[in-house]
This record gives structure tokens, sequence and C-alpha cells, in this order.
């Protein structure tokens, strides 16, 4: 049975109601990480890896949500919502952060479930974070914007879940069109479509199925160590408000105020953002070979400098890096696990899937997956 098809049956199961049913879909970044806080440029993708979600009102003050992965039901009231664990914050979050708007909800039921592997670096929980949004205001009438309803994700992850996440993956997610990559400028939000056309070759995903503990610390550490940087340059640049408006010059000026670990933060997101302009100068001219090396200049940044990366994200980068038929891959994501992204020919693809599980799990005894990933529309409503 189709996903959004189990979804509905189980609603009515359980519910006794007939849903609407929301798609919305995970994420991809070709290139420009953990540039999004820094009030940079991203390259993301809605994929289609999706998360269904199905809602009823139910009159009453109270909501039931069901999540078919974790076979867990769980109920709040819309009075006073606070933090809890676990997956509901995703839900409430979203619910409080409409509140808080000064828009009305009332009691309603949902029941979510999808395809996007879960601690995998695609943003699973932006896409939840949408498909509530989204299906609330369908449903209650909201008259809210595509914008309005990626922002109430994203203050829900920061309030509800703890991460001070940046704006891509609920923008990718929510704003996403078929076959086409978002350069998004995440200081102004102004942003651009572009068909991703790759030729000979494909996107592939390794997922490392590790997930280590620190990421959210070192997110959160990482985005203070950035902020500390714009404080010492700004003493002597005081039009300064982010490492967006930084050169490299201007950051070495102020390299004497700053700790080794700060000036080497800073210096990745500044030759990111770089980066992600001359792959879009690539990209238009598909010229995937100079694309590929700015894919390993990211890894490699993320990995030495920005030190997000982790052995098994490393081991399946640097085993690619002597493969004829791959021309770049990186980790993709917040890091500390999850997946690496890999331009590969297309023709090529089986030897390089077998090649790489064999040798990674040898390596670390442990089985990675792969993903082919098509690039697809943002969240929205579907038809059964
Ligand atoms: C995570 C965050 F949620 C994003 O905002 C972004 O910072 C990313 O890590 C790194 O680029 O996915």
């Amino acid at each position: 049975m189709r996903l959004p098809d189990l979804i509905a049956q189980t609603f009515e199961e359980k519910f006794q109601s007939k849903p609407i049913i929301v798609r919305s879909p995970g994420r991809i970044n070709l290139i420009g990480e953990h540039t999004d806080y820094n009030e940079g440029f991203v390259l993301p993708a809605a994929i289609d890896k999706s998360i269904y979600l199905g809602f009823a009102r139910n009159n009453t003050g109270t909501c039931r949500v069901y999540s078919l992965d974790f076979e867990e039901e769980q109920s709040f009231s819309l009075d006073n919502l606070k933090p809890a664990k676990g997956w509901v914050n995703f839900v409430m979050g979203v619910a409080n952060a409409i509140q808080k708007s000064g828009k009305k909800l009332e009691g309603f039921d949902c029941v979510f479930g999808g395809d996007i592997p879960i601690g995998a670096g695609l943003s699973s929980s932006a896409a939840l974070e949408n498909g509530v949004g989204f299906g609330l205001n369908q449903l209650f009438d909201l008259q809210l914007e595509r914008l309005e309803l990626l922002k109430f994700s994203q203050q829900a992850e920061h309030e509800f879940v703890g991460v001070k996440c940046g704006i891509m993956d609920m923008f990718a997610s929510m704003m996403g069109k078929k076959d086409q990559v978002i350069r998004l400028d995440c200081r102004s939000l102004a942003h651009s479509y572009f068909p991703l056309e790759l030729g000979d070759y494909q996107l592939i995903l390794c997922n490392t199925k590790v997930a280590h503990s620190l990421a959210e610390s070192a997110y959160n550490q990482r985005r203070e160590e950035c902020q500390e940087g714009v404080n010492l340059v700004k003493q002597q640049f005081p039009e300064v408000n982010s490492l967006r408006d930084i050169s490299l010059p201007m950051l070495d000026k102020a390299k004497g105020e700053m700790s080794a670990v700060v000036y080497k933060r800073c210096a990745y997101v500044i030759q990111e953002n770089e980066r992600l302009i001359k792959t879009c100068v690539a990209l238009d001219k598909q010229d995937l070979k100079a694309v590929g090396q700015f894919l390993y200049g990211s890894h490699d940044g993320l990995s030495l400098d920005y030190e997000v990366s982790c052995p098994e994200l490393d081991f399946l980068v640097d085993y690619t890096r002597e493969l004829p038929y791959v021309l770049g891959a990186r980790m993709m994501g917040g890091g500390f696990g999850g997946c690496t992204l890999n331009l590969i020919k297309k023709t090529d693809k089986n030897e390089f899937i077998a090649a790489i599980s064999a040798a990674y799990a040898h390596k670390f005894n442990r089985q990675m997956d792969s993903y082919e990933v098509n690039v697809a529309d943002g969240t929205g409503l579907i038809n059964l």
C-alpha cells in the first residue's frame, strides 16, 4: 500500500473520520553547509522522500497525534504548551508558534509517517514541522503564507526542540520545486530556482547510519564561535553584522584578537560561501568536474576547520577520491553522522554502491545504506 493511503486508512481506523493528506519532503543540500545561520547562501532542494500527514478537526480542546513509525500516540491540550520529550515537540512547537502569532487553533487529530530515514541528515524534522504547519493552515483556514509557515517551523525547532538551526531545511522542504535547486540568500530570503542538469551524472546519498550524540551541543557551539568571530571583527569594522559581511583579509586583520579555533570556524564559513558562488557559475557552464572539486573542498573545510565530520563520513568521502567515475563527494547537513552526497557517473552506480558498501562494512563492521534522490516539489496537499 502507498504511504499516503496507509496514513488515510490508519487515520480512519483510529479516529473514525476522513483526513486531509499533506506530503512534506526532506531535503538535500548541494553545497553551502553551516552558512545559513551566518546569513550566507545555501543550495538545497526538496527530495522525493517525504512525511505524509493526515489531519481532521475533532471539535475538542485536545490534540491527538499518532506516529506510524514510532507506533505511539501522544495527546496534548492547546492551552499553555510547554516542551515535552520526543517527537511530539515537533508538533506542539509548531502549534505553539502559530498560536503565539495570534492565530486560533482548535483540537485536531493527526496521523503521520514517512520514508525519510530518521537521523540521516535529510531533515525529517523540518519536513514534519512544515507538514504540521501546512496541515493546520488548511484545516483551520488560517490564511498563512508559506514563508510564515516555514518560519514557524524554525521557531518550533528553537523553542521546543532546542536546536538553534538556520532556515535552510524548512525553506527547502516548504519551497522546493520539482527538478529545481534553490539558491537561497539566508539573509534576505531572496531566492531563485534553477534546473539541476547533471547529464551523465547523478546524486547518490550514502548513509553512515550513525548519529553521534555530539551533534546538538556542537551545533549550538559552532553558532556561538561564529558569533564570537563576528564580534571581534566588528571592533575594527563596525559595519559588519554577520560572517556574510566579512572577507578573509578582514578576518585576518582581527586574527590576533581571536583563538585559533574561532579563526578557523570563521574562515571555513567565508570560504564556503565563496565556493557556493563558484559552484553556481560552474553549474551554469555545465562544468561538473569543477562542481565535484568544490564538493570535496566543502568536505575538507567541514572536516578540518569546522570540525563537524566524523570518521565514518570521512571514510566514505575519502573512499571516492580515487574512483574515476566519482566527480565529488562531501558530508551533508549538520554533521557528526548522516549522509554523504556523491556526484557519480550513472553507468557506474551499481559498481560504486557495491564497492563502497563492502569497504564500509569491512572498516566499521556496520552496513551503510544508499539512496538515489530525485528533486521534488515542496510541502503540499495531495489528493488520494
Ligand atoms: C542542520 C540545520 F538544521 C541547518 O539549518 C543547517 O545549518 C545545516 O545543519 C548545516 O548546513 O541541518
